[in-house]
């Protein structure tokens, strides 16, 4: 069974429930973030979507039409970087021209309503960062990041401009400074993730299809803490039968709307 906007609905409906209004389906979630101190959100490649940018298992997404075993692990690089390499220079092109979203804004504003919140995202896109948040923990890296494969050597870049990038420092072949299929997570990161899983009231798990892991484990770990974890994507996932709520709206319309609730009520 599946908590849908506050109406339990058999999983085989999912599709079907037609939630007379957002604001309506938000009232748990609102009730529980207003009692709550310790708040975490768990973002993917959705939040990002209605900021245009194409996510990886929609349709159209990045991975149709190729493996991501081709564009996206270490072996791929090492055979082939300069294929690896325009798949990441495109991606950065497109990110040049877009903007974060209402999503990305509310939740960079949650930081200062909350006293405990952490952002804890999978993308790479920055735009997280663009829109204000600084409580923010990285899972798989950062795009904008050329990292050396020689010495380490990282620089941040603004533009998309060297067709394979060299070190500053050794003239060594850079890679794109995220986390690909089959390496380990940045040191540190994911153990400070799962602390924060374990530890919070209430999880906002918000544009993720929940299928690659380690990160993937975040929302069930906190809903075995005992948080209330809503989710917050229009399509159900892997993790959708074991969210305390699910939101099937996306997050630049229901994030924007929960924060009007919440706003609503800490001015009564
Ligand atoms: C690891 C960065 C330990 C790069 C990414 C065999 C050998 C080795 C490892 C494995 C193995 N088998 C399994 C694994 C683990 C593997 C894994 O999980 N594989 C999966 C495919 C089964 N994981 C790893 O390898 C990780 N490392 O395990 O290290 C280890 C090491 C060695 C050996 C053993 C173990 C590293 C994984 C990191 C991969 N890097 N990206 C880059 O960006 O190019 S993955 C990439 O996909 C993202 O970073 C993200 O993490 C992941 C999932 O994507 P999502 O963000 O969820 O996006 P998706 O398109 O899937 O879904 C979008 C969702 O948004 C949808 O649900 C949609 O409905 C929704 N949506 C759309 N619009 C909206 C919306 N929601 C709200 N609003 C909207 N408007
Ligand atoms: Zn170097």
């Amino acid at each position: 069974m599946v908590l849908i906007g506050g109406v339990t609905v058999k999983r085989t409906c999912y599709n079907m429930v037609m939630a007379d209004n957002l604001s309506q389906m938000l009232q748990p979630l609102a009730n529980e973030l207003r009692k709550a101190s310790r708040v975490l959100c768990l973002t993917g490649a959705g939040v990002s979507a209605e900021s245009g940018v194409p996510t990886f298992r929609d349709s159209g997404g990045l991975w149709e039409g190729c493996r991501p075993e081709d564009l996206a692990t270490p072996e791929a690089f090492g055979r082939d970087p300069e294929q690896v390499w325009r798949f990441y220079r495109s991606r950065r092109a497109k990110l040049l021209a877009v903007q974060p979203n209402p999503a990305h804004e509310v939740i960079a504003r949650f930081e200062s309503r909350f006293d405990d919140f952490h952002l804890v995202t999978q993308n790479v896109d920055g735009l997280h960062q663009q829109a204000g948040s600084k409580q923010i923990h990285c899972l798989h890296g950062d795009i904008w990041i050329d990292r050396c494969t020689e010495c380490g050597f990282e620089r941040r870049v603004a533009t998309v401009d060297e067709p394979m990038p060299q070190c500053d420092r050794c003239g060594g072949l850079a890679r794109p400074g995220v986390v690909w299929f089959g390496e380990m997570l940045p040191d540190g990161v994911f153990e400070r993730a799962v602390q924060l899983a374990a530890d919070a009231e209430v999880v906002l798990v918000v544009g993720t299809s929940s299928v690659v892991y380690p990160a993937a484990s975040l929302a069930g770990l906190a809903a075995q803490s005992g948080a209330f974890v809503a989710e917050i994507n229009p399509n159900a996932t892997a993790f959708s039968e074991s969210a305390s709520l699910v939101i099937p709206v996306e997050a630049g319309k229901s994030l924007p709307e929960l924060e009007k609730i919440l706003d609503i009520s800490t001015s009564d």
